[in-house]
């Protein structure tokens, strides 16, 4: 049995995904015309009762699990069978984009209704998911819901991370469960057939070859890192140079090293996002600086070589202030299957869209999925390739082609399924 992929394809309804972009970044807007949307905040719960009620109002199934992710189902023919997945997140940036992760979870959503009108019955079923904590914005690490869900990361050290104002995971999860009690659970660890994310670039490569649709080839490694630099508070016009322990220079010292190491390493980068000070207060020396660094590269060796750097960075700055390095994250380059790339190259074929290989500079919750069950990417352009800002925008041609070309690989995925979960 094949897929009756032309009435799907010609249900896809561009007008109707881009509204509901529309829609979806209402919750937590900004005056900027972007979204501050955090994870597991009041935002993010009203945007997931927004999809709630969407799906239910086409007789789609809502569930969700213990790590808090979201899951909206189209039932299949044999509903015993591991479903076929797609979907992204829908936590932002603090004033990031309107696209960032909701293209992929609005996308998936418009396939599922493309499927209803085509009345097409696939033969196992389709879900899409709304990740738990992608951004790492309010909680360290990222991507939590997705390392959970795969069983990388146990539910109780997640639940007692805490964010700026000392508020745990799990008392978020808590508070989205006292919202959400119509939802139903089910467990982390299921079978899955596939995993398929389409997402925006984040780059400007796409929209520079005016090509619609990437076929993502892999996602480069990373390496995240929390440092604590431990000074002496004082009185800014009277220490004595020789007796100041001062955490912000210590600090600065250090990225500044850090900054001329990434220089010496062709296409590294590294960047230091978040940096408070105890006290911040102007003519008082800062007792601590606290900052993130956030490295990225191809090559795991360049990464690993610049976690060496930073090593030295620190030791070079201290001066008469200790330094802690916290690594909390790290994830190698990975390439995602062939057969995944080359059914999403068939389905952009099968749909009429140019595609073109690209490689993920940015991180996504498939590199998770990729070590759960077969799976791949789709990306779209982003103008001027601009994301991570309120300012980050799509044509939406380009939004439909991607949904095109995500509904013919769920299509493909469905009729034909590939390999399945880890046992
Ligand atoms: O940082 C990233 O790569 C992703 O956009 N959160
Ligand atoms: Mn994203
Ligand atoms: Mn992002």
């Amino acid at each position: 049995v094949t897929a009756p992929l032309d009435a799907i394809l010609a249900a896809v309804d561009g007008d109707r995904l881009w509204r509901r972009l529309e829609a979806l970044a209402r919750f937590g807007a900004t005056p900027g015309g972007g979204v501050t949307r955090l994870a597991l905040s009041a935002e993010e719960i009203a945007a997931r009762r927004f999809l709630i009620d969407l799906a239910r109002a086409r007789g789609l199934a809502a569930f969700s699990d213990a790590a808090g992710n979201l899951f909206l189902r189209l039932e299949g023919a044999r509903p015993d069978r591991p479903c076929v997945l797609t979907g992204s997140h829908v936590d932002s940036q603090p004033r990031g984009g309107r696209f960032d992760g909701a293209f992929g979870v609005m996308a998936g959503l418009e396939v599922l209704e493309a499927f209803l009108d085509a009345g097409a019955t696939p033969p196992v079923a389709i879900e899409v998911v709304a990740w738990m904590n992608e951004e790492a914005s309010r909680f360290a690490p990222g991507m939590m819901g997705s390392k959970a869900f795969v069983g990388e990361w146990d539910l109780p050290a997640m639940r007692s991370v805490a964010d700026g104002a000392g508020v745990t995971v799990g008392e978020a999860l808590d508070a989205l469960d006292a919202a959400e009690p119509d939802v139903p659970k089910r467990p982390l660890r299921r079978p899955v057939a596939c995993f398929v994310e389409a997402h925006i670039e984040q780059g400007p490569l796409l929209e520079r070859c005016a090509t619609p649709v990437g076929v993502v080839t892999g996602i480069q490694g990373t390496r995240r890192y929390r440092v604590t630099v431990s000074g002496a508070a004082g009185h800014a016009g009277t220490v004595p140079p020789g007796d100041r322990r001062d955490a912000m220079m210590a600090a600065a010292r250090m990225i500044a090293r850090i900054d001329a190491a990434a220089a010496r390493v062709d296409g590294m980068m590294a960047t230091c996002g978040m940096l408070r000070l105890e006290l911040g207060a102007p003519s008082v020396i800062p007792a601590e600086a606290f900052f993130s660094i956030d490295i990225r590269h191809p090559q795991d060796a360049a990464v690993e070589e610049m976690d060496r750097a930073i090593e030295q960075a620190a030791a070079a700055a201290a001066g008469p202030c200790e330094i802690r390095i916290d690594r909390i994250a790290r994830a190698p380059t990975l390439e995602f299957p062939e057969a995944m790339r080359r059914r999403i190259a068939e389905a952009a074929a099968r749909a009429g869209e140019p595609a073109t290989d690209i490689f993920s500079a940015a991180g996504h919750d498939a590199r998770h999925l990729n070590a759960w069950c077969p799976t791949g990417m789709i990306f779209i352009p982003c103008r001027d390739g601009i994301s991570h800002a309120e300012t980050e925008w799509c044509d939406p041609a380009d939004v439909l082609s991607g949904a095109r070309v995500l509904a013919a690989t769920l299509a493909s995925a469905a009729w034909d399924p590939p390999g399945g979960s880890a046992p």
